[in-house]
């Protein structure tokens, strides 16, 4: 181990610098709590305290802040979708997502690259046709080309897919970006922090007092919040917070894994994804290959990855890239994602006072933290959702009123 490491454990007057400071101690009462430090929850209380004012807030995490799916996705952003709801949401996330940077004062290597979502059939094309209709619709940049432009722009891909499945067209999607996960957690929570908010790691919430139908209260490692609001930002654990408040929903949990490979330089500069091959891939700011495949097809709450991920992913990206056998994956790891039957979130109100969900992100939430935490912010302190995420809303499943987004996910089903 290195001797700067064991310097510093063992001793008491070297401190790491920290990012920011923890509270001693939790306040007995707060206007509201929210469970989860990943982007979503630190956004959320991030615009509670700017955009209105609310800054008696506690965020508590369980383990580390954007410990959880924030800090395990691939960092795509997009707004390519195919209902004009989901599209106009996440056109607001990526706006938000351009002036991050300078609004949180923390570099979040937000990198433009544009996306090609590659159609192999007919099939595939008809449902590109439809998205970039509906984006265009909208006002959001996405056109679909032919095999020619996907070649001019990334020579290295081979367009036959070693003869299994050729590329015939893509959805061509300009404002594809990707950005630094954790940095957005870090910037947030620090934004949040210098507006007042008190942040709390290492604090598991372990039970939420309802009384008459009204949250009036939250149970955590470290002790009793007395609180009439609390938001759920919890992701893969929502099923469990919500079963503390005895809320069905629809979510279930499916491990989805990804994996990065050693450095290269830099060579890639689009975001490809293959919706028939189930794998996609960008390259970081740092060279390394970041690459995943399809959600693994059962459910599981564990961050288990294992050597078929690998094999089945390996073997298509060299059916694209055959000249990368020679390239090593030096990490996998999985997330659990809380999928939705109609593969849009739910976000806003329930049916118990003083309890919101931020949920559902399954495997597109992150490039969705910005406007999330913007949206669940005004409800919060308006206790009213605003139009913009009306389409997520939890009561669309007893109303039969679904935001069919699983022809706009990027990774296999
Ligand atoms: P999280 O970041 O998971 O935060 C929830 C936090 O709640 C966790 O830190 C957890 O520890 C904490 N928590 C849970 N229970 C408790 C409790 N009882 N008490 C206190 N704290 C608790 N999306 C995209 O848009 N683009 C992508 O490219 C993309 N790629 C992905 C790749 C992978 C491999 C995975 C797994 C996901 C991907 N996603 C992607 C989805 C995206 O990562 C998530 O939807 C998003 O990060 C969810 O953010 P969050 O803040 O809601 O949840
Ligand atoms: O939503 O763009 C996305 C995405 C890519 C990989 C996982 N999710």
């Amino acid at each position: 181990m290195p001797h700067r490491l064991l310097r510093f454990a063992f001793s008491k007057e070297h401190k790491e610098p920290a990012f920011f400071e923890q509270p001693a101690c939790l306040k007995p009462s707060y206007d509201a709590v929210i469970i989860g430090g990943g982007g979503h929850g630190l956004a959320a209380a991030y615009y509670l305290a700017k955009d209105h004012g609310m800054t008696n807030i506690a965020v508590l995490e369980k383990g580390y802040l954007g410990g959880g799916n924030t800090g395990r996705n691939t960092t795509i952003v997009r707004s390519n979708y195919l209902t004009p709801e989901g599209v106009k949401f996440y056109d607001a996330s990526v706006k938000l997502f351009q002036d991050l940077s300078e609004d949180l004062d923390i570099n979040l290597f937000y990198s433009e690259r544009g996306h090609f979502t590659l159609a192999h059939t007919e099939s595939a094309m008809r449902t590109m046709r439809w998205r970039a209709e509906v984006n265009k619709h909208v006002g959001v940049e996405s056109c679909v080309v032919g095999h020619e432009e996907i070649t001019k722009a990334c020579p290295q891909l081979d367009i036959s897919c070693s003869g299994k499945a050729p590329i015939i067209g893509a959805l061509y999607h300009a404002p594809g970006s990707i950005v630094r996960h954790d940095a957005v957690a870090w910037g947030y929570a620090r934004g949040a922090k210098n507006l007042g908010v008190d942040i709390f790691q290492s604090t598991e919430v372990n039970g939420i007092d309802v009384k008459a139908n009204k949250v009036v209260g939250v149970q955590t490692s470290r002790g009793y919040i007395a609180t009439n609001q609390v938001l759920s930002a919890v992701a893969g654990f929502t099923p469990r917070i919500c079963k503390m408040v005895d809320l069905p929903t629809p979510i279930i949990i499916q491990p989805l894994q990804a994996c990065v490979t050693e450095p290269m330089k830099p060579w890639l500069d689009h975001i490809l994804v293959s919706g028939s091959l189930h794998v996609y891939v960008s390259q970081s700011s740092r060279g390394e290959l970041v690459m995943g495949a399809a959600l693994d097809p059962y459910e599981m709450h564990s961050t288990r990855s294992s050597l078929e991920f690998v094999e089945g992913l390996s073997s298509h990206i060299l059916d694209m890239f055959p000249f990368l056998s020679n390239v090593k994956i030096v990490r996998q790891w999985a997330g659990m994602a809380d999928m939705t039957p109609d593969f849009a979130p739910i976000m806003g109100k329930t049916p118990i006072e003083g309890f919101y969900l931020d949920a559902g992100w399954g495997t597109w939430g992150f490039k969705a933290t910005p406007i999330s935490g913007k949206s669940m912010a005004a409800t919060i302190a308006n206790d009213r959702a605003p139009d913009l995420i009306h389409s997520f809303r939890l009561s669309r499943f007893e109303e039969f009123e679904l935001t069919g987004e699983k022809g706009a996910a990027s990774v296999g089903h």
